[in-house]
């Protein structure tokens, strides 16, 4: 059986970098894989969130899975704070890391770079991050590029486990696509498209209005050969422009590149804007209408209670296996 697990921080607003990585690819595998698809809330909370606007983006971030066309009748929905496994199982998972291997993830590193105190969670992030991904014994987890280290960790983690405690969990694998895993900024295709970034020009939000689209991506840095070509070493600005609308339109990169043979980076930037405003725009007229209903928050208890049903027989087993004295078994 093949189950994905993966799931999407509301820590920020939803970018397209967020879309090409994890949530085009959920809305794919919904159908070839039995999926699980929830709100790392608790992962938010590594850095400081206002309460507010952490309670808003946590049912935003469920609205646009629903809105990009998951289907939460067969693929459940659900926060993480609701389903209390994952906090009893992120303990567990602490117990199996290595301080050192948790000091030298890269993301940790990063965001921390430049921070005075750091929250002792953002460090072990990770081992709550297996305990997610283990819980429901995926065998898959569609992430972004820069959620490999995570992966391969998780898997390390599994593997200790079970070779200290008998066989209790399943390695999963990461489904990192090869178009749209790494969607960099627009205005330095050597970053990473992301919220974090001080200039509001660098990403495209989920939530921009074309206007807004079409400016960003008239403002995008390219280069001064003026040839529409795949290339990320020689031309990484429009590499990454050809990913955003391979990403957009579903076509491959090669049939892009055929299409804009001769043209110059005007006419590709503006046909690029209409690809992104017409898959965008739908998402965002489903969005709105599902963000104001009661619906949304029935689908999320929901959600949790199946989710629940999975994650609990898992932590039950594992702490069992640890030696725990399990008081009921279902
Ligand atoms: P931040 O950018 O603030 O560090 P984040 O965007 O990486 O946060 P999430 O919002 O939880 O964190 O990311 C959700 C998913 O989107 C993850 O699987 C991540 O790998 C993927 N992702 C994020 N940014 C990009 C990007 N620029 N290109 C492709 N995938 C991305
Ligand atoms: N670390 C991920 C978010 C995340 C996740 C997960 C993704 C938390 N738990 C389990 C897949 C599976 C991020 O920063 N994007």
């Amino acid at each position: 059986m093949k189950r994905i697990l993966s799931g999407i921080k509301p820590s920020g607003d939803l970018n397209i970098g967020g879309y090409g990585g994890a949530l085009s690819q959920f809305v794919k595998y919904q159908h070839e894989y039995e999926s699980y698809f929830f709100i790392p809330d608790l992962h938010a909370v590594t850095v400081y969130q206002d309460p507010r606007e952490l309670h808003e983006r946590s049912r935003e971030i469920a609205a646009y899975y629903i809105a990009a066309g998951i289907d939460h009748d067969k693929s459940p929905i659900f926060l993480q704070s609701q389903v209390s496994a994952h906090a009893q199982m992120g303990w567990l998972m602490e117990t199996q890391a290595h301080y050192g291997e948790l000091g030298r993830m890269t993301q940790f590193k990063e965001k921390t770079d430049s921070q005075d105190s750091v929250s002792s969670a953002l460090f072990t992030y990770p081992a709550l991050m297996a305990a997610d991904i283990l819980l429901y014994q995926a065998t898959h987890v569609p992430v972004g590029d820069d959620q490999k280290q995570h992966l391969e960790l998780t898997r390390d983690l599994a593997q200790r486990f079970n070779n200290r405690y008998g066989h209790t969990f399943t390695l999963p694998e990461p489904i990192i696509t090869e178009i749209g895993s790494r969607i960099m900024s627009l205005d330095d295709p050597s970053r990473k498209m992301s919220k974090s970034n001080p200039n509001q020009n660098s990403y495209i939000l989920l939530q921009d209005s074309p206007e807004s689209i079409r400016k960003k991506l008239a403002r995008a840095v390219t280069d001064s050969e003026g040839l529409v070509r795949y290339d990320w070493e020689q031309k990484p600005a429009i590499s990454n422009l050809i990913e955003i609308y391979a990403v957009f339109s579903g076509e491959p990169v090669e049939e892009i590149e055929q299409r804009y043979t001769g043209q110059g980076y005007g006419v590709f930037k503006k046909e690029l804007t209409e690809v992104v405003v017409a898959k965008l725009v739908p998402i965002q007229q489903r969005f709105s209408e599902i963000i104001g209903s009661s619906e949304l928050d029935q689908i999320l208890r929901r959600g949790a209670e199946q989710a629940s049903m999975i994650a609990d027989k898992t932590l039950r087993q594992a702490a069992k296996a640890m030696g725990f004295i399990v008081s009921h078994e279902q």
